[in-house]
């Protein structure tokens, strides 16, 4: 049986990476609902992220987005972070908003559209330098909506050629992650639609360059703790965007729509000892709290991590083994599923208690008196969203 300090001890030192875009106003092609208290600037977003973490304990990463979150000073928003108990994690670079990007960026046609693409890729690494970010993150919205628009051969060699450009770039302690996703906004090909893909192009870059798994990209029915066990035992397990979704890329809470799914793919992550910070795997959310309220939406999916992790660290990894082993079918599934049918709440209650923090964060945001107090405060200036 798996030794409950150890399990503990695990618990008390994940760390998850919230999004700056999580607290700000977000929607559909249909409608974005502004959300009262919603920050305005990326001050603000780390305030509500610190207050994740000063209520969960195992937040203290917010990942950005530039330009969503440019400032004229980033070494001072990283002190500013620093002051609020965080850190800056990955710098998303966006080359998917501006209006010359309508046929792609790296990959567009246009030799000139390319060469302003890759410009931002490399400001973002001016970025990270300034908030002594360890990774970029990219993903590209580009692809074509029509057979025959463009060359997919051609869009391939653009696409190499900007990324071996930026990761030339890095410095020898930044990496490199590479989004896929199966389609949207393009609706014919993506230039880089699946792990295999990006798994590809970053073998061809180099050890700095790795995978991200976006939980909402791909087609339905696929086995993505599969990808998992096979990125970690290649090394090219960068990080993961999590969220969950029912249809497409929906970007709902993580396991809200499958938390049997996110059990399985920590199963893999426990089972390759790369649930420790030093094995280097960043666990991001990527997800849009289009009509719930956005901090405890947070704070929930932090928790829904938590359990699935907590789960698969109680899997007792001798028996499944043994079963494994012995081709014993329903015993080796047996074991999995004693840990996931395993209620983990009292044990994480425990461990927030250990952690000096109040065993239910959901309840102890709502008697902070937070939420009343940034709905106060942040009247008036722009809050920030997608459309801002
Ligand atoms: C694309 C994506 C990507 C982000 C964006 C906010 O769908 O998952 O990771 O840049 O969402
Ligand atoms: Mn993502």
């Amino acid at each position: 049986m798996t030794d409950l300090s150890t399990v503990k001890a695990a618990l008390r030192h994940q760390r998850i990476e919230t999004p700056s875009w999580g607290y700000a106003n977000s929607g559909t092609r249909f409608k974005v609902f502004p959300q009262e208290g919603v920050p305005r600037t990326p001050h603000e977003k780390i305030d509500d992220a610190a207050t994740v973490h000063r209520l969960t304990g195992i937040a203290p990463v917010v990942a950005l987005h530039i330009p969503w979150d440019r400032v004229d000073d980033f070494t001072e928003l990283a002190k500013y972070a620093a002051g609020q108990g965080v850190e800056i994690g990955a710098i998303n670079a966006n080359v998917f908003q501006d209006n010359d990007y309508r046929l792609g960026s790296v990959c567009h046609p246009d030799p000139g559209i390319r060469r302003k693409a890759v410009g931002h890729l490399l400001d973002c690494i001016d970025v990270m330098e300034a908030t002594g970010s360890r990774d970029l993150k990219l993903w590209f919205a580009d692809g074509t909506n029509y057979p025959g628009q463009d060359n997919l051969r051609q869009r391939q060699d653009r696409l190499a050629t900007a990324l071996q450009e930026t990761y030339d770039r890095l410095g020898e302690h930044q990496r490199m992650l590479l989004e896929y996703k199966l389609f949207e906004p393009a609706f014919y090909s993506t230039d880089v639609p699946d792990w295999g893909t990006s798994f590809a192009h970053c073998l061809q870059l180099g050890t700095r360059a790795q995978v991200v798994i976006d939980t909402g990209h791909h087609a339905p029915g696929t086995n993505i703790e599969f990808i998992v066990a096979f990125l970690l035992r290649a090394e090219k397990l960068g990080a993961f965007d999590f969220n969950s979704r029912f249809y497409a890329d929906d970007d709902l809470m993580v396991g809200a729509a499958d938390p049997f799914q996110l059990f399985r793919i920590m199963h893999e992550i426990v089972q390759g000892d790369a649930l420790r910070p030093a094995a280097g795997i960043a666990f991001m959310l990527d997800q849009c709290h289009n009509i719930e309220a956005k901090i405890p939406a947070i704070i929930r999916s932090v928790m829904n991590v938590q359990e699935a992790t907590a789960k698969a660290l109680l899997v007792d990894a001798r028996a499944l083994a043994a079963a494994q082993e012995a081709g014993d079918v329903l015993g080796a599934n047996a074991a999995l599923m004693d840990a996931y049918n395993t209620d983990v709440r009292p044990l994480l209650a425990d461990v927030r208690q250990d952690m000096g923090l109040d065993p239910d964060p959901i309840a102890a945001y709502s008697r902070s008196g937070y939420a009343e107090r940034i709905c106060a405060d942040r009247v008036g200036g722009q809050a920030a969203g997608w459309d801002a």
